[in-house]
């Protein structure tokens, strides 16, 4: 391959307004792989239409409600039960979601079944990024917090495919917030060779969490870096005011922020085997997860100038996985 052409699988990424969004991208449908609109009635539409997720959680504060990933080349799309997909033999995404009538930990365990399975199917067996909404994360069900029989589901999906002690190390960077409706919404992306997993020197590996937290750790790890195939692009995880693995700052908004962000600095400041990591004023999206939509102006302004005007900063309402936070930010710098 001559050098100066981009890798087969790159990717491509525009945020925006869904009415201009769609007039820059007129004829170029061959090669979306995934279209997440936020505040939009939650559904993967099937291919071959394209591959479009509904996410119930709005945007705030006039933040653009829309994402596209593009492939460098044409893609194929399918259904794999309750999955649908869309992938270019480098890059895979998928998009499932189910009813939590089952109860929260069956449904996840199901969901990630399939997609785990779906992503060996494909030749795509190594996740770089998952998504998840869940509604209700901090309510009981039988009095088990929603999040913690998630996370329950999701780990016996991971140990089922890979075995116990090979599953840590497929764990992808992730985000688990809460959602409006009734429907577990997960998204995910996934590349044919392996990508390298991070994790934050200011926190403990999610995944060797205390008890404390639930009877099953969190499956994620804090970012990935995307194979060069996938262009190398870096997928920071949702990341809040957890240092170590305790709580920072409950009730504080301002506290949790600057936390939160010392927490990414941490991670990117620390680089990667094989070299520096981006700055966060270098990402093509920043994501802020707000459980209040009226933190918005006060975080908008201070993250404005940690990350100056460039970088597409959407804030999203939604629960956070422990009660006491208040935000989670999260991230995509394409390689
Ligand atoms: C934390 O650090 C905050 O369960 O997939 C952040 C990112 C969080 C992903 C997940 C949870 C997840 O534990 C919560």
């Amino acid at each position: 391959m001559n050098a100066s052409e981009p890798a087969l699988g790159a990717v491509e990424l525009k945020v925006g307004e869904p009415g201009p969004l769609a007039a820059a991208l007129a004829g170029e449908h061959a090669r979306i792989l995934l279209e997440v609109a936020f505040g939009a009635d939650t559904a993967a539409v099937q291919p071959p239409g394209g591959l479009r997720l509904g996410v119930p959680n709005r945007a705030l504060g006039g933040s653009p409600p829309t994402e596209v990933w593009l492939s460098g080349r044409p893609v194929e799309r399918g259904r794999r039960g309750e999955i649908a997909w869309a992938g270019n033999g480098e890059a895979l995404f998928g998009c499932v979601t189910r009813g939590l009538e089952q109860g929260t930990a069956a449904a996840t365990r199901a969901a990630f079944a399939e997609l785990l399975a779906l992503a060996d199917e494909q030749g795509c067996p190594h996740l770089v990024r998952v998504w998840n909404f869940l509604p209700g994360i901090n309510d009981e069900e039988r009095g088990v917090e929603r999040y913690r029989l998630f996370n329950i589901g999701r780990a016996a999906a991971f140990d089922e495919r890979y075995g116990e002690s090979e599953a840590e190390r497929r764990f992808s960077a992730s985000s688990a917030v809460g959602a409006p409706g009734t429907r577990l919404v997960t998204c995910f992306a996934a590349a044919a060779s392996a990508g390298l997993h991070l994790g934050n020197p200011r926190q403990v590996h999610a995944y060797r969490y205390p008890a404390d937290y639930g009877p099953r750790a969190p499956s994620f790890s804090r970012a990935t870096l995307a194979p060069a195939a996938l262009g190398g692009a870096l997928f920071l995880s949702g990341t809040a005011s957890v240092a170590g693995h305790e709580t920072r700052h409950a009730g504080s908004l301002e506290g949790q922020l600057d936390e939160t962000l010392l927490n990414i600095e941490a991670l990117l400041g620390a680089g990667a085997a094989g070299g520096p990591l981006p700055g966060l004023r270098d990402f093509d999206l920043v994501r802020v997860y707000l459980r209040s939509a009226a933190a918005v102006g006060c975080v908008r302004a201070r993250l404005r100038e940690r990350l100056g005007e460039r970088v597409p900063l959407v804030f999203v309402e939604a629960d956070i996985c422990r009660s006491e936070l208040l935000l989670e930010i999260e991230g995509v710098a394409l390689g």
